[in-house]
Parts: C-alpha cells; sequence; structure tokens
C-alpha cells in the first residue's frame, strides 16, 4: 500500500506538531510549511521529537505563486491548514494581515487545488469565534454566526469562501469550527498557557503572581490532541463536510486559574471586585491580580459549542477531560522550567 501525503500548513504552532505526529504514527509522509522554512527552530516538532521525520516547504499563504509551486510540488493527498494570525487580541491591532492572512489564504490554497486539478481533500481550521458569544446555549453547525473581532470575521470569510468552492466546484475541503483547545505546546500568549507557565514559575520561585485579564471569561476547552485527531477523521469521511469540535463543557478563566494553582498545592480565594480582584492562597500570599491591559475590545463572554454531530457522524469523542489537561500543562511547565536550571 502506497502511504498518504499530508502537507501541513503552519507546522510550527500546536495543532500542526500533534496533528504532524498523529500522521506519522499512521505511516503518512508529512510534509510541513512555514513562510521560511530554512529559518524556522520547528520548536514544538523538536519537543515532540519529530522534526527529523518532516520534511519542510517554505510557503506564504498570501502568495499565490508560492501556494501554487509548493502544492504543484508535494501534490498531497490531504492539506491541513493552520497558518495565519491566530490571537484575537492582535486581531484588533492587526486587522489586515489577519483578514488577508485567513481569507486569502484560504482561497489561495481553495485555488491553487482547482488551478492545478488535484485530487486533495482539504482540512481548513476556522474557529468557534465566529459564534460570538453563545450565552451558555451550545452552538453547533446550524447556529448563525456572530463574529466580534477581525480575527472572527477574517475566520468566517475563510469559512463561507471554503463552502463557496464546495459547492461550486465540488471540491472535498471541508471546515472544523474549532472551540480552544490547548496543550503543553501553547504559545504564551494565549491564557491557558500563561496560567500553567506562571503556577510552574511559582513553584519554582521564578515568579510570585500573574496579571490577567476578564476572570469571568468562560471557554469551552479542549486537549489539541483530542482536536487533531477529529480533523483527521473529517478527512476520511467520503463527504466533506463542516463539524464544530468542542467538548460541550465550560469554565471561567477563574475556574482554570483554581485548577493550575491546585496542582502545585496551593489554594486560591478571590478577594475584592473588578480591577481590585484578587487572588490570595493560603499563605496570605498574592497570586492573582487584574491587569486591564488584558481586557479585550469587545470580549465573547462565553464559548460554548456542541460536537455531537462530530460524536455521531465521525465516531469522535474526547479522551482527556478538563482537569487533565489542566494537570499536564502544568506538570510539563515545571518538568521544563527542571531541566532548564
Ligand atoms: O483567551 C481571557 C480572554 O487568548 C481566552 C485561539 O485559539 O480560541 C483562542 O482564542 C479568554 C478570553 O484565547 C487573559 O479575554 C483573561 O476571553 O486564551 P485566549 P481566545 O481569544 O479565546 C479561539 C477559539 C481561536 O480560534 C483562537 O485562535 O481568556 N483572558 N485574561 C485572557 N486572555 C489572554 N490571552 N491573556 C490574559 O491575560
Amino acid at each position: 500500500m502506497v502511504n498518504k501525503t499530508a502537507l501541513i500548513c503552519g507546522i510550527s504552532g500546536q495543532d500542526g506538531a500533534f496533528l504532524a505526529q498523529f500522521l506519522l504514527s499512521k505511516d503518512y509522509k508529512v510534509v510541513g510549511t512555514s513562510r521560511d522554512a530554512r529559518a524556522s527552530s520547528f520548536r514544538n516538532l523538536v519537543r515532540l521529537k519529530i522534526r527529523e521525520q518532516l520534511s519542510y516547504e517554505s510557503m506564504s499563504l498570501v502568495d499565490f505563486r508560492s501556494v501554487a509551486q509548493v502544492l504543484d510540488k508535494v501534490r498531497p493527498d490531504e492539506i491541513y491548514n493552520f497558518a495565519g494570525q491566530s490571537s484575537l487580541g492582535l486581531s484588533f491591532q492587526m486587522p489586515v494581515e489577519t483578514l488577508e492572512s485567513h481569507a486569502l489564504g484560504t482561497l489561495n490554497i481553495l485555488e491553487a487545488i482547482r488551478f492545478l486539478k488535484l485530487k486533495t481533500r482539504f482540512f481548513n481550521a476556522s474557529s468557534g469565534e465566529c459564534f460570538g458569544s453563545t450565552d451558555l446555549s451550545h452552538a453547533n453547525e446550524e447556529t448563525r454566526f456572530h463574529p466580534q473581532s477581525p480575527y472572527a470575521v477574517a475566520k468566517a470569510a475563510a469559512f463561507w469562501t471554503l463552502a463557496n468552492y464546495r459547492e461550486a466546484y465540488g471540491l472535498h475541503a471541508c471546515s472544523g469550527l474549532l472551540f480552544n483547545h490547548e496543550s503543553h505546546l501553547r504559545g504564551f500568549e494565549f491564557v491557558t498557557r500563561k496560567i500553567t507557565h506562571a503556577a510552574a514559575n511559582i513553584k519554582q520561585g521564578l515568579q510570585q503572581k500573574v496579571s490577567l485579564g476578564n476572570l469571568n471569561a468562560r471557554r469551552d476547552w479542549g486537549h489539541a490532541e483530542d482536536y487533531v485527531r477529529c480533523m483527521w477523521l473529517m478527512l476520511q469521511h467520503d463527504k466533506a463536510e463542516d463539524y464544530v469540535i468542542a467538548t460541550g463543557k465550560s469554565h471561567t478563566v477563574r475556574e482554570f486559574v483554581e485548577c493550575a494553582f491546585n496542582a502545585i498545592d496551593l489554594k486560591i480565594t478571590w478577594h475584592g471586585t473588578g480591577v481590585d480582584e484578587v487572588g490570595v492562597d493560603q499563605n496570605g500570599m498574592t497570586r492573582v491580580c487584574v491587569n486591564p491591559d488584558f481586557f479585550r475590545l469587545v470580549e465573547v463572554d462565553v464559548l460554548l459549542g456542541d460536537a455531537s454531530k462530530a460524536r455521531q457522524q465521525l465516531g469522535w469523542s474526547c479522551k482527556h477531560t478538563f482537569a487533565e489537561m489542566v494537570n499536564d500543562m502544568v506538570s510539563k511547565d515545571v518538568e521544563r522550567l527542571k531541566v532548564k536550571s
């Protein structure tokens, strides 16, 4: 049997790394792209000890020529796209780059597949942010979009472009409406890793407290390893369709903090309100404070998804619980600091 080839656009991030690991375990030949593959350290792939098992191509998604050239050279059976500016907070400061990297980037892949007449199956990482605040009712594939940030607008534009190409040209292309998904490979700019990294630093005596924004924001947090498995299942399904990928349970940032600090034996209690609120441990030390600099221009208060369709049609389910994920992130951050010191 000939091994399948997968092209992962945006291999450097958390999802690219976990998906590459998963596909290698299924004997795929994996090619990863990054804007400048020769200059990239591929730190996440090094951490998973798979850097040498992949090959790499430089590709800029906003440059059609570079996309077409790489797709023509690799002629992949499957393409997974994670590239683009992925920080919501930053998207308010970089709206043009955010829109171009997602909307134009996705369009260029679709056009290249069509232009080269490839039989490639295409997965595009979309986002639960397309729904806007879901108010404790679970969003599913039928829920209307109400994007509330330049990032969400860009993801919604890419979603509809892909749906249009699927309908118009019969491409096997699908979007995963991904709710927040985390791991020890998550970037420090995201709240979960910021918290687990701070907890590890505090345990090692390297930091005293962490400053956060909205403690009451509620998110549906799953484990990235579970989510990449669902992406692969989507491309194995003969009919290309879009799916929500979520756990169906939500927690506040405050609960995430309590769970992460509990993993280093600190019990956090909360005092004060608003910007004066602090989280204090059992020894009376302030471990958390609120800094309005981390508030969003428009905050999505609640994000909660319903992945029933993925469960029923693809047989997908989450293997990691919320508490297991948080504990694992903290313990890997503690280990990492021990190795460094
Ligand atoms: O924020 C609040 C913040 O930056 C989560 C991306 O993967 O998921 C991710 O986007 C919540 C927000 O992720 C801080 O206001 C409080 O309500 O970890 P985050 P995100 O913006 O939800 C979606 C589904 C994606 O598609 C994105 O690509 O936490 N929050 N205090 C904070 N957030 C940050 N970053 N830093 C804080 O200090």
